[in-house]
């Protein structure tokens, strides 16, 4: 009797020690995704510039539209007559529509082709675009 108590006992102990390591790890997984989810959305993030193409008076650059504007930036020289390419890879309907605030630009981005628009180079500046949710954003650089 005793001796089925002890072993009892021991059984406890034992599942007691398997659990707690189980929180510790669960514990551990559940702090490594909190922390990836805090980099992800406040890590500074690379911005990508690249300055557009010239050749005979005129520039142009590309932006890939995948999971957002790639790449992020794109510098353009003033007063050179200048185009951005878009090239819509993801059909999702948030990228549908490419907005330029400040040039009263809106333009429907067909899939799987190039769309250019041209980009008024008369003006220095940054700014701004997004899709028609203002949930993803580019920015061009005119200097
Ligand atoms: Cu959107």
């Amino acid at each position: 009797m005793t001796h089925l108590l002890i072993t009892q006992k021991n059984t406890l102990t034992r599942q007691g020690g398997n659990h707690t390591v189980e929180q510790i790890i669960t514990i551990i997984i559940a702090l490594a995704l909190i922390a990836a989810i805090v980099w992800w959305f406040f890590a500074p993030r690379r911005s990508t510039n690249v300055t557009a193409k010239r050749s005979n008076g005129h520039q142009q650059a590309s932006v890939t539209v995948s999971g957002g504007y790639s790449p992020e930036v794109i510098v353009f020289e003033q007063g050179t007559p200048a185009t951005l390419l878009f090239h819509r890879e993801n059909p999702s309907g948030c990228f549908d529509e490419v907005i330029f605030p400040d040039f009263g630009i809106s333009e429907k981005l067909p899939v799987g082709e190039d769309f250019a628009i041209d980009i008024p180079t008369d003006t220095p500046g940054e700014f701004q675009y997004s899709c028609g949710m203002r949930m993803f954003f580019g920015k061009v650089i005119i200097k």
